[in-house]
Order: structure tokens, then sequence, then C-alpha cells
């Protein structure tokens, strides 16, 4: 599967009218909060110029492209994490993802309420951070008490590491601080993988504005105060986007100019995500097809193979991989191949950027 990216914020923070534009679909948007129950999913293209260069290499049947996958959730409010609003029932349809984006609101609008009666980012941001981070803290805790008894009854080292990694978290999380920023050993990290925590994820914060010059002083503000955390945020005009996408495309070039935006369709938030991410593209073929991939800066080779199928990463034995540059250098793979620069990487090998990888694995 390709990348998922979760969308979360408050109600009427413009989540859905975010999630049409990047996958271009049109799922229900209205004024009142809680208009999105059920995630809305949709999936996007990767635009990517190396994959065409491949294709005309290794003449595949088929070429895909990387995609994201957005889930749009249910809006937030104070105490989803003990189950208020729509609760927890929206907090784990957004466990399983790569990455976060979380809207906040600057556009001030009469007919859509603010849940909270002002517009006010930071603020917002805070209540959303807090409920991401308090559902993180109730996972630990139910874990934590587990294992208090467990390790009572059986020395087991490996449950000990589990349970001085989770107290870190806690104390981490209880001054305030999400997952992400803690400092964790690859095996620290490896233990944590599978509760999903969501303030684990990376995340990126976009800000939903709108014309009037309020809406852009708040913008530096809240710009100025995240940067200072080391966080991202990438201004977007939701409402104006959209009503762009019903201009014709002619026409839609002036209007730009006229705004002063540098692109459309939210196309800056894809580029960015990717980017901010820290993601690299890697490339995968065989006999039915020339396949695009993301992954996270840093992957070893079995992750990538876990990308394709949770078999290959459990039954990796070993990957064959040569560079975008190199290849397309020597012009084909059977001449690679030849020439003997085609490697045979282990499973510490780090995937880079433009990887053309070939895993061999054992079925299971
Ligand atoms: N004026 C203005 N209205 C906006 C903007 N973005 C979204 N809206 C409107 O705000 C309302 C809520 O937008 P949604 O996209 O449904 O918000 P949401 O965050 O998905 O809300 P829930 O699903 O209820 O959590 C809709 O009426 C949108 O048309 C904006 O930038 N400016
Ligand atoms: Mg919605």
């Amino acid at each position: 599967m390709g990348l998922k990216v979760g969308i979360v914020g408050l109600p009427n923070s413009g989540k859905t009218t975010i999630f049409n534009l990047l996958v271009k679909s049109k799922a229900p948007v209205a004024s009142y909060p809680f208009c999105t129950i059920d995630p809305n999913m949709g999936i996007v293209e990767v635009p990517d110029g190396r994959l065409e260069v491949l294709a005309s290499l290794l003449h595949p049947p088929r070429v895909a492209k990387a995609v994201i996958e957005f889930i749009d959730v249910a809006g937030l409010v104070e105490g989803a994490s003990k189950g208020e609003g729509l609760g927890n029932q929206f907090l784990s349809n957004i466990r399983g993802v790569d990455a976060v984006i979380e809207v906040i609101r600057f556009f001030g609008d009469e007919k859509v309420p603010h849940v909270l009666g002002e517009v006010n980012p930071l603020q917002d941001k805070e209540i959303v951070d807090l409920e991401l981070m308090l559902s993180d803290l109730e996972v630990i805790e139910r874990r934590l008490e587990k294992l208090q008894n467990l390790t009572k009854k059986v020395k087991d080292e490996q449950l000990k590491l589990e349970k001085e990694v989770l107290e870190k978290g806690k104390h981490w999380l209880e001054e305030g601080k999400p997952l992400r920023f803690l400092k964790l050993k690859e095996e620290e990290r490896e233990i944590l993988k599978p509760y999903q925590f969501i303030t684990i994820k990376p995340l990126i914060y976009v800000a939903n504005l709108d014309e009037r010059e309020d809406s852009g002083k708040l913008f530096e503000e809240a710009k100025q105060e995240l940067e200072k955390e080391g966080e991202k945020i990438i201004p977007v005009f939701a409402k104006l986007e959209e009503e762009l996408e019903e201009i014709p495309p002619e026409e839609r070039q002036a209007f730009i100019r006229e705004f002063g935006i540098e692109d459309t369709g939210l196309n800056l938030v894809v580029r960015e995500a990717y980017h901010l991410l820290g993601l690299i593209t890697f490339y995968t073929f065989g006999d039915k097809e020339l396949r695009a991939w993301e992954l996270p800066r840093g992957s070893k080779a079995p992750q990538a193979a876990g990308k394709v199928h949770t078999d290959m990463e459990k039954g990796f034995i070993k990957a064959e991989v040569i560079n975008y540059e190199e290849l397309v250098a020597i012009g084909s793979w059977e001449k690679a191949r030849e020439e003997g620069k085609i490697r045979q990487e282990g499973k510490d090998y780090e995937i880079k950027d433009g990887d053309l990888v070939y895993f061999r694995f054992s079925p299971r």
C-alpha cells in the first residue's frame, strides 16, 4: 500500500473541504459540526518524472505511480480521548496512518460556527494536540497496568524493557510533549511500533486561511510560534481553491495571480507533505509492473519490502539494487547485470532515493 495520511482537526475547520481538494472528490461538507462521521478515503497519484524514464528503459507491461491515501475523519473535540463527540472511534481510524495532517481554522465565517465560539488557532491547536497525546497516554497506561502484573509474575528481559520504554513515553506525554520528539533508540522504537501511537507519527499543520487581513495576521503569529517549537505549518485557502475549481482552467491562471497563490489544488500540500515527512521514492519492477513507492528516509531494505507485501518483509532474504542515475547511464537492466552493477544488499541496507529494487524473499 501507498503512504497513508490522516487528516485531523476540530469540527468545521475545513478538513473535508481540504480532503476533497486533495483527492478531487465530492464528499459532503456542511456548516454544522460533525458533518463527517464515517471516514472519507481517497488516493492521489504522486507525479514522478523518473518513473517515465524508467518505463522507457524497462518496458514494463504496466506502470504504477506512488500514491498517497488520505483519510478524512470526524472532527475531534475536547475530551475526545475520553469519548466526547465521536470520541475514540475516529482515533482508531487514524492509528494505522503513516503521517498526520492537522487542519487549523484561520478563517472567520459567521455562517460556519466555531465549536469554541471564536477563531483562535493556537488554542485550537493545543486542544487537538492534547487530545492526541491523551489518547496515546491512555494506551500506554492500559498496557502498563498489565505489564505491572506480568513482570511481577515472570522474569522476562523483553517485558522489562517494554515497561521501561512505555514509562519513558508516559512521562514524556505527561509533560505535554508529543512522542515524535522523544529521542529513542532503534530497539525502543521497534518496541513501540505495534502500538501505532498517533503522536509518534510525523505531523504537519495546515492553516486554513481566508482572504481577510486578520486571517493573514493570525497566520504570521502562529507560524512564528510553531517554528520556534520546530513545527511546520503550510497555509492553504481551502474555500477559495474550491471556488477556483469551478472556473474554467484558462481563466484560473489570471485569478491565481491576482490572489498571489503559488499553486492550485493543494499541490503544495502534497509536495510539502512529501518533503516534510522526509520521504524518498524507490522503484520495484517485475513481470507485471514497474511501480514507485514512498518510504521514510533512513528506512532499511526489509521495511521497503514490507511496503510491497508484509510477507516480503517477514521472509526477506536480500535486495538486488541499482540506483536510477546509474541505470540511466548504463541504459538497460540486462547490461547493468552483465557489468555486475546490480548490487546484492542485505537487511541492513538503507534504501536511497531513486533506488530500483528487486526483492528476494522466501514465501511463507
Ligand atoms: N469561509 C470559509 N469557509 C470554509 C473554509 N473552509 C471550509 N469552509 C466551510 O466550513 C464548513 C465546514 O467545512 P468542512 O470541510 O465540512 O469541515 P470539517 O472540518 O470537515 O468538519 P466536520 O466534518 O464537521 O468535522 C463548510 O461549510 C465549508 O464550506 C474557508 O476557508 N473559508
Ligand atoms: Mg468533515
